[in-house]
């Protein structure tokens, strides 16, 4: 922690990558974890678009209920240090993989959301969009009037990222002096590469209470929880 903090104090810029785990301790379920969303659900079938295309009143039916947990569920004190981080640090910029908007509802402000989010759905053919309600999108209003289909604004497997969003987010990695891994499994790419591709200089540390795929390859390893870990980290900077 002390290395983190001394390194933090000398950063001007600082660039977060989260994923599932900081949302963990909201109540949200992770995707590799115990009870993951993959362990419950077939991946291909629900988070792809062979399988929107094969049931989509399945995959709407999923979206639509993690929609509501997202609702019910409250940022948590991980989410919250974050918010206070970027107000201390010059230049500051929060990727995360999550589409649960928790770190935009905690206050952080310059989040990239390189998997999208469950605000608004948008047409397969037209491209149109609309927002729809907590409880998500009526099933019998996913077909759109240009013959296409309403599908989440979210970036399934096999698809790429938002090329503005992807940019924003390798330019914010590349020139941070201080990049810090929470809540990820970090297996999921391009979004992992963040963390060790961009940028030999930064100091990149990780807060999770499991090794990951990049723990072997980063300076500091902070065992714990995100709750636990990053209030403490914003007490001690
Ligand atoms: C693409 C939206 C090409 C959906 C998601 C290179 C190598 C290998 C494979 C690939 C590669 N490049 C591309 C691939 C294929 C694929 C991929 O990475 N596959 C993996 C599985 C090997 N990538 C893609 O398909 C990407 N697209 O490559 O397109 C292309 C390019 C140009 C033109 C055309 C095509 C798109 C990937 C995005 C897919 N969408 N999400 C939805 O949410 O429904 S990914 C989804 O899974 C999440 O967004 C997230 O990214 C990922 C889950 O990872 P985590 O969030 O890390 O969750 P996990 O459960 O794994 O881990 C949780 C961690 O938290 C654990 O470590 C745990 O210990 C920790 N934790 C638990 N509790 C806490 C905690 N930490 C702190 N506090 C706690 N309390």
């Amino acid at each position: 922690m002390e290395r983190l903090v001394a390194a933090l104090r000398a950063a001007r810029s600082v660039f977060v990558l989260t994923g599932s785990g900081i949302s963990a301790e909201s109540g949200l379920p992770t995707f590799r974890g115990i009870n993951g969303l993959w362990r419950t659900h077939r991946v291909e079938e629900l988070a792809s678009p062979e399988g929107f295309a094969r049931d989509p009143v399945l995959v709407w039916t999923w979206y639509n209920e993690r929609k509501s947990a997202h609702v019910r569920a409250e940022p948590n004190a991980g989410h919250d240090a974050l918010a206070r981080l970027e107000r201390i640090v010059d230049d500051f910029t929060l990727a995360t993989q999550n589409v649960d908007s928790l770190h935009l509802r905690a206050g952080s402000s310059n989040v990239l959301e390189l998997h999208g989010n469950l605000r608004e759905a948008r047409c397969t053919r037209c491209g149109a969009r609309r927002a729809f309600e907590a409880t998500g999108l009526p099933l019998d209003e996913i077909d759109h009037e240009c013959g296409g289909k309403f599908r989440p604004d979210i970036v399934w497997f096999g698809e790429p990222l938002p090329a503005d969003v992807w940019r924003a987010a390798q330019t914010g990695a590349a020139r941070a002096d201080v990049i810090l891994v929470v809540g990820t499994s970090a297996v999921v790419y391009p979004a992992a590469a963040l963390a060790t591709h961009y940028n030999e200089r930064a100091f990149v540390a990780e807060v999770n209470p499991e090794p990951t795929a990049i723990s072997d390859r980063i300076d500091c390893v902070l065992r714990g929880t995100a709750v636990e870990l990053l209030p403490r980290l914003l007490d001690d900077l």
